[in-house]
């Protein structure tokens, strides 16, 4: 199986060595696993010759697809996302793009030659478990060119912060990354009771991977509008630096800001309640941060006495119609993020009350909106601007049918 994999790359990267292309443009989620992704791809293109058009995403979403695949005779890669929807990349492509997939999550075959869907997951590994997004793009890189092995500590960051583990361990591909990387004396492993510490050794001393890995996600979160990612990737590729450190800590003082004054606004009257849910909109409030902020925002007061905690929590924030460096995008949409008190936790987990998984993607379907991340503790979702009220109405008649039935 793995051998069919080397195939699949050697074979992508042969068409992309007969492409007259010489530039790529490369796709990115903003996580720390999306970022040491970018940082790998570009490197390694870069190296290659070509120039590297570098985008992060939060998502790949079906508008920002539409547009990206307005081109044409372009080489394009998405890395960390995009591994489950080659179908729908395929029917935007249309043959007319060499497209190639480097995503860690579940996949689905792609149904254009011209779109190599190289996700892992399609020739045996599991995303969650033996390979991250930046394993993914590292393997490819040295698939490519034998040079960039030294990039093996990049995706060894990547993979301790996506976060899989067996039994505190990285295994597989990821473990390989992260032992090649100790071989290189740029990495260390430190045996703890229930598993292991990771280290990235720099010239200023050793930092433990799990805090780099925070450093990431917070410029690419918090500083998503605000060149966090370009930062990201820099930092990856050159150190942490005077400049990051100050624009780290500048993004903190943001956030606390910008989370201060909504928690203000909710004690003052900015609750709205249904009878299940309770439910605020932050509009543009959260900008320059990303989206995934209101998910995050949530997370931090769900255990507080600032919410009621037998009802559903659910926060709104428009999608500003920018991607950073790509462009004007109309959107029009709000993103839902869906959280519960540990009340209702215990409640969902027991099986007594609706979990978000299905409550959330039902109502959403209903009024068209796009289903994503949903699970039964936390889920979000977009649906069209305006549409806030209807899909809680949406969701109420969900649980009321439920209840009555
Ligand atoms: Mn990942």
């Amino acid at each position: 199986m793995l051998k069919n994999w080397f195939d699949a790359m050697e074979n992508a990267i042969r068409e992309i060595k007969q492409s007259p292309e010489k530039s790529v443009q490369v796709f990115h989620h903003n996580d720390a696993d999306g970022i040491t992704s970018g940082a790998i791809l570009t490197r390694a293109f870069e190296r290659q010759g070509y120039k590297v058009q570098r985008f992060s995403l939060e998502k790949p979403y079906p508008a920002v697809l539409k547009k990206i695949f307005e081109q044409e005779g372009r080489i394009i890669i998405f890395a960390d996302f995009a591994g489950r929807i080659a179908p729908m990349i395929s029917d935007l492509n249309k043959g007319r793009n060499l497209t190639l997939i480097l995503d860690h999550h579940v996949a689905a075959a792609s149904t254009d030659p011209k779109v190599h869907n190289l996700d892992p997951d399609l020739f045996g590994l599991k995303g969650d478990r033996d390979i991250s997004g930046s394993t993914t793009c590292y393997l490819f890189a040295v698939t490519m060119n034998p040079i960039n092995h030294d990039l093996a500590p990049i995706a060894a960051v990547g993979a301790v912060a996506d976060g899989f583990f067996v039994d505190g361990l990285l295994v597989n591909q990821n473990r390989d990354a992260a032992l090649e990387a100790v071989q290189q004396g740029k990495f260390a492993i430190k045996e703890i009771a229930n598993g292991e510490q990771y280290w990235l050794k720099t010239p200023n001393g050793d930092i433990p991977v799990l805090e780099f890995g925070d450093y990431l996600d917070l410029l690419g979160g918090v500083g998503y509008y605000h060149n966090g990612p370009d930062m990201g990737v820099k930092v990856c590729l050159e150190g942490v630096s005077p400049e990051s450190d100050k624009m780290v800590e500048e993004l903190k003082v943001t956030r606390k800001k910008i989370f201060d004054e909504e928690i203000a606004r909710l004690q003052s009257g900015g609750w709205k309640q249904a009878p299940h849910i309770q439910w605020f909109q932050v509009e543009n409030r959260f900008f320059p941060m990303g989206v995934k902020m209101i998910g995050a925002f949530c997370d931090a007061i769900r255990e507080t006495n600032l919410i009621d905690p037998k009802k559903y929590l659910a926060g709104f924030q428009i999608i500003p119609d920018e991607i950073p460096g790509f462009g004007a995008i109309k959107f029009n949409e709000v993103k839902i993020s869906m959280r519960v008190s540990p009340f209702m936790e215990g409640e969902i987990r027991g099986g007594r009350v609706m979990g978000l998984n299905i409550l959330l993607p039902e109502a959403t379907n209903r009024l068209g909106g796009f289903s994503d991340a949903c699970h039964s503790l936390t889920a979000a979702t977009t649906v069209a601007i305006g549409k806030e009220e209807m899909l809680i109405e949406e969701m109420e008649k969900i649980l009321q049918g439920e209840s009555n039935g």
